[in-house]
């Protein structure tokens, strides 16, 4: 019989791209889907392939006869509820940051280590953070050739990273400082921003229209922000290399959508450029933009909507051997999130 599939979170930022993939996905092998949220969006209709399907508050029973149950929905709340989907017999691929570094949930990039999908103890599957995945194809396509060792990089992460609220925020600073010829003096962004009546309480701790913000996600020890070890930690277990060195510097920047990082990454053997493009280039879920010299690069607002991870600004570092340059950008909503825990719901219901 075909597998049931439910979403948890259907009416969210990433559960709207979620059923916005699910409507177009050329092949479909699913039975029933059911869409799963709070009980405050309970009873909202929405159309999954031509289907009208009426919203369901989250309660235990809904998970009764799923196979596969994708959580879209804050940390709190798959941790409460993926255990109890999973202990009615479903797989819970969850997209929050509550089971990421458990040693008995595997955290899986289907193109980077599809195979960790069985080795799940606790009926759970992770996915990584969006600013991780914007560069896992990338370097799990060089990897397994030349052996990472060492990693620094710095994101240039959307606005949407930090959810519809995000969004609405940025939009609300754009439209308070555009045309205003504010920027020429420290203070003109905020002030007009303060002018325009917005709330001092914001999603981000500086203004975000004209201004790029050193931080992202909350403080942890030692100066670092939440963000920067999740890169750290979740590109360790995807790629399979407990010691990898990993610097990461997160900064958010006024882009509504698509997390770019700048990547300086050092091998075991030497890697040329050219021989990273052939790789990139074989690689199907990757995009190669890189011709600068006819203005050829990736940029967030060419790469938004889309699925594949481009990537371009490929160099041989001048100073550092083994050790390549190069710039990625990603839908942070779409294979950031939606779109990867769905290639892994993809992955089960083929082994089905
Ligand atoms: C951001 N990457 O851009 C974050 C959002 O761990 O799933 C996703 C947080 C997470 O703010």
């Amino acid at each position: 019989m075909a597998p049931v599939l439910a979403l948890v979170g259907a009416t969210g930022a990433v559960g709207t791209v979620m059923v916005d993939i699910m409507n177009s996905r050329p092949h479909w092998p699913w039975g029933e889907v059911r869409l799963i949220a709070s009980p405050r969006s309970a009873g909202k209709k929405i159309t999954v392939r031509g289907q009208e399907l009426t919203v369901r508050a989250l309660a235990p029973e809904v998970f009764d006869g799923v196979d596969i149950a994708m959580f879209d929905v804050p940390d709190a709340v798959s941790a409460e509820w993926a255990p109890i989907a999973a202990a009615r017999g479903a797989v819970a691929v969850d997209n929050s940051g509550a089971f990421r570094m458990d040693p008995d949930v595997p955290l899986v990039v289907p193109e980077v280590n599809a195979d960790k999908v069985d080795d799940r103890p606790r009926g759970i599957i992770s996915n990584p953070n969006c600013t991780t995945l914007s560069m896992m194809a990338a370097l799990g396509a060089l990897h397994p050739t030349f052996g990472l060792r060492e990693l620094v990089v710095a994101s240039y992460q959307a606005a949407s990273g930090a959810g519809q609220d995000g969004i609405d925020r940025l939009q609300a600073e754009a439209a308070a400082v555009a045309g205003k010829g504010v920027g020429d003096r420290a203070g003109d962004v905020r002030e007009a921003i303060a002018a325009a009546g917005l709330p001092a309480d914001s999603p981000f701790p500086a203004p975000l229209a004209f201004n790029v913000v050193p931080w992202a996600g909350s403080a942890k020890e030692d100066g670092w922000a939440s963000e920067e070890l999740k890169v750290r930690n979740e590109s360790r277990k995807i790629l399979g290399i407990p010691d990898l060195k990993v610097s990461a510097t997160c900064v958010r920047v006024p882009v509504v959508t698509t997390h770019s990082l700048a990547v300086h990454a050092t091998f075991a053997e030497p890697v040329t450029v050219a021989q990273a493009h052939e790789l990139f280039e074989a690689a199907p879920t990757l995009v190669l933009r890189d011709d600068p010299a006819n203005g050829v690069f990736p940029t967030p607002a060419d790469v938004v909507g889309a699925d594949p991870t481009y990537v371009g600004r490929v160099r041989q570092a001048l100073d550092f051997p083994n050790t390549l340059d190069f710039f990625v950008c990603g839908d942070n909503l779409r294979k950031g999130a939606a779109l990867n825990t769905y290639e892994i719901a993809e992955v089960l219901a083929a082994r089905a």
